[in-house]
């Protein structure tokens, strides 16, 4: 499997081979439906650089989870043109890598890319739920024409019938109001942040046992990463996420993950970094459950 030298980490080769890795990580610098301010084409370059300068000990873990080995794949853009078929390709290539048995973190790219690895950690793993962070449902039947907008992908993962859980939405229409209070979705609302940790043990028993986590990183507030397409006031803030998710790779086993949107500003690290070490401390959290169970 191709990796690239220049790698998430900027981990020696014997820490960061395919064959040897558990985690692989999927550059995917998409972006067709954007619909506001554009830029996540420079996502995946942008967290590669940051994650370069990040300390590879972690002092909550007192560890260096990178021992678990993590990958680094090549950049997949879809060759087909109509969106359809190239989620089908990513959809494709995730399943793969899943049935490698890595864990696969897949770098935005746009939101709407989600549907494929999620689809594909179906195939690969059987029945699974999606744990979505974000300030936005995402939940229209269609956005701009297409009914594959980063507007609609979980609406497209809800009639797949996989189970969600929405952490942090604070953007959305009537409709999407509706169809959550009609279908009866679990969320977390935006203004429910500061008692999420009492209200996530209960939503996420509720899930299947194998989830999948998409995190678009404008789930955070816009003054801790403003570097996305549509920042939303009112978002999570760090150590408070980072137990939701120590919590989620405790009480869950997390099959795959992406984190999207971001859209890097020159002159600014801050959201990159802040990405690139979001990654890092789930991969933290994963090596964390796998070394318990072992
Ligand atoms: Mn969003």
């Amino acid at each position: 499997m191709p990796y690239l030298p220049n790698n998430f980490g900027l981990l020696d080769p014997e820490a960061s081979n395919y064959e040897t890795s558990r985690v692989a990580v999927l550059p995917v610098p998409f972006e067709r439906t954007t619909s506001y301010g554009k830029g996540t084409t420079s996502g995946p370059a942008a967290i590669l650089r940051a994650s370069q300068a990040m300390e590879l000990y972690d002092e909550e873990l007192d560890a260096d989870p990178s021992t678990q080995g993590i990958a680094t794949l090549s950049p997949f853009l879809p060759e087909a043109f109509d969106m359809g078929e190239g989620l089908a390709e990513l959809q494709d290539a995730c399943k793969v890598h899943m049935e490698h048995g890595k864990f696969l973190v897949t770098l935005g790219g746009e939101h709407s890319l989600t549907q494929a690895p999620v689809k594909a950690a179906r195939e690969a793993f059987g029945e699974i739920g999606v744990v979505q962070f974000d300030a936005h449902s995402d939940l229209r039947e269609e956005f701009e024409g297409t009914p594959f907008s980063h507007a609609s992908v979980m609406k497209r993962i809800v009639d797949a019938g996989i189970p969600s859980l929405a952490v942090g939405i604070r953007s959305l229409s009537a409709p999407e109001a509706r169809l959550i209070r009609e279908r009866c979705l679990p969320v977390i609302w935006g203004h429910q942040l500061d008692q999420a940790e009492a209200l996530f043990p209960a939503m996420l028993a509720a899930l299947p046992e194998k989830i999948y986590l998409t995190f678009d990183i404008d789930y955070f507030d816009p003054a801790l990463v403003p570097a996305t397409g549509t920042p939303e006031p009112g978002g999570g803030h760090w150590y408070p996420t980072l137990r939701l998710l120590r919590k989620l790779f405790h009480t869950k086993t997390v099959v795959a993950m992406d984190l999207i949107e971001l859209a890097p500003i020159g002159g600014h690290p801050a959201s990159d970094f802040l990405s690139a070490k979001l990654i890092y401390k789930c991969l933290g959290y994963l090596w964390e459950k796998e070394g318990r169970r072992r």
